[in-house]
């Protein structure tokens, strides 16, 4: 009995420590089904369902079957979502460090992946997981490095993943009134946080995919912009402001929006806000035949933003609408880098209200439009 209140107990010190035990979807019940005081009756002893340990719990009126491990000699389970008439609760470390699991589908019906739960499975190379699935930890799968998510509870993972990335980066500290500037700080805390935290790994089991590169924090060029993508979406950014494009399976990066213009914001490269005209001058020099694909017409918008696994359904970029030709340093957007955008730039520092290219406004990308990009145009201007 007392085993069993010490595990409850750790499970609520285990969300607590996550965030707070905020912004993760479907967090209200989670205090609820965490709460010690609401949980009337459970069985000391453990049971077992075709090597599924689990205890039982009741939850108000809900019985619960709360699983927490694994006995049997399966590579392929699937866990069901009852388990003699009760609802099944994935519980914190399950699995942990189990060896022989290889795929495992959570079945239509379960909601929670608790801490830990699918942690360090070395052999562990999917989970299927259901479109019914709420709460995950933002550790219920570390260390599983082979792991790749598959199934209708993908975006869940990947939205619960990019939101705890986005509290612990503080980038929902960054505030503005100018909706285009808020959007412009978090992206470019975003890129270089994100920049740091990746690890460019082309040998790592699915490096393309969102879900499992925010699990792994290895990846390559698509693991890189998929990220990108779904942790601006977490950081507020709106959807059709923010796309993963690439360029015929060479390459991949992603378009932002800011200010109505569109500009490139390469992760994977380290090259941040460039327009089509700067981004191609600095990336991709045509006359060399290694970078045939990297020409303009060749373009896409990537349609699938989950997996690395092939990038159908890619429609043309054109259809975006992308200008070539706004600079960095056009502060006014007339299409050239002169003395007007430096005056334009004054104004603006010395009063907010003045509009401007947001992006092109800050010379030297960090966040911030201030007087260090003022005398870092002059000085760019003077030659
Ligand atoms: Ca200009
Ligand atoms: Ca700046």
């Amino acid at each position: 009995m007392n085993i069993n209140f010490k595990r409850i107990l750790s499970s609520t010190l285990a969300v607590l420590a996550i965030g707070g035990g905020i912004a993760y979807s479907g967090a209200e019940g989670m205090s609820d089904i965490f709460d010690t005081e609401t949980i009337s009756a459970y069985a000391a002893e453990t049971k077992n369902y075709n090597g599924l340990e689990y205890v039982e719990y009741a939850l108000d009126t809900e019985l619960q079957a709360r699983i927490v491990g694994y006995t049997g000699t399966e590579a392929v389970l699937e866990i069901p979502a009852i388990i003699d008439g009760r609802q099944v609760i994935i519980d914190s470390n399950a699995f942990n460090g189990n060896t022989i699991i290889k795929k495992v589908t959570v079945s239509e019906g379960i909601t929670h992946i608790l801490s830990g739960a699918f942690a360090n499975c070395p052999n562990l190379e999917e989970i299927n997981v259901p479109a019914s699935l709420e709460i995950i930890m933002l550790n219920s799968f570390t260390g599983s490095d082979k792991l790749k998510f598959t199934g209708d509870g993908v975006p869940t993972i990947v939205s619960t993943m990019a939101t705890s990335w986005c509290l612990d980066n503080n980038i929902y500290s960054i505030t503005s009134s100018d909706t285009n500037l808020k959007y412009y700080q978090r992206a470019v805390k975003i890129a270089s946080e994100l920049k740091k935290d990746l690890t460019y790994d082309s040998s790592a089991p699915n490096q393309g995919d969102a879900a499992s590169v925010l699990n792994t924090l290895k990846a390559t060029c698509g693991g890189y912009s998929r990220v990108f993508y779904h942790i601006c979406l977490a950081a507020g950014i709106p959807e059709d402001c923010i796309k993963v494009v690439g360029d015929c399976h060479c390459h991949a990066w992603n378009y932002i929006n800011i200010s109505g213009d569109w500009y490139n914001v390469d992760v994977t490269n380290s090259i941040y806000f460039a327009t089509d005209a700067n981004y191609a001058k600095t990336m991709f020099n045509n006359t060399n035949t290694s970078h045939a694909y990297h020409t303009y017409s060749k373009w896409y918008n990537i349609g699938n933003v989950y997996w690395g696994d092939g990038d159908q359904d890619v429609t043309l970029l054109s259809t975006l609408g992308v200008s070539a030709t706004t600079a960095k340093g056009d502060v006014n957007g007339d299409g050239s880098v002169n003395v007007f955008d430096l005056s334009l730039l004054k104004s603006y520092v010395s009063d907010t209200t003045t509009t401007i290219n947001i992006p092109a406004a800050d010379w030297n990308i960090d966040g911030n439009i201030d007087t260090t990009d003022i005398s870092e145009l002059q000085a760019w201007l003077v030659g």
